[in-house]
């Protein structure tokens, strides 16, 4: 059973494994709240983000990561496409665009929007 720690950019993960119809448990983890006393994410992820996940004796981090490790191991699925499917360069650019290339931009309005004094 693999079990996703957190939602957050945990929400694609969780998106994946419904599709993929693969069992899995959503593990919450409160980030508002703080995670120092939540000894169990600690142990799969030291440093505190989200989301993680755990697959037998795999732990993994990183959204996309965990989804490309996801789909791997246990695709293939008609998301994916092959390597020398035409529609695989726009895939792997647009999969890895959003936290690659606009995420960090996103984080400083988001954070200014609803963290900021
Ligand atoms: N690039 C990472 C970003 C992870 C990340 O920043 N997660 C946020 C929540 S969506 C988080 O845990 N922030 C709290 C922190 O970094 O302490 C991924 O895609 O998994």
């Amino acid at each position: 059973m693999i079990t996703v720690f957190g939602e957050g950019r945990g929400f694609r993960v969780v998106w994946l494994l419904e599709e993929m119809g693969l069992a899995y448990r959503l593990r919450p983890v409160d980030l508002l709240a703080g995670v120092e006393d939540d000894a169990e994410f600690l142990a799969i992820n030291p440093a505190g983000f989200i989301p993680a996940i755990q697959d037998g004796d795999v732990t993994m981090v990183e959204s996309i990561a965990i989804m490309e490790y996801l789909i791997a191991r246990y695709g293939p699925t008609p998301l994916a496409p092959a390597p020398h499917d035409p529609a695989f360069p726009a895939y792997q650019q647009f999969l890895h665009l959003g936290e690659a290339g606009l995420a960090a931009s996103i984080y400083f309005v988001v954070g200014a929007r609803h963290f900021a004094p």
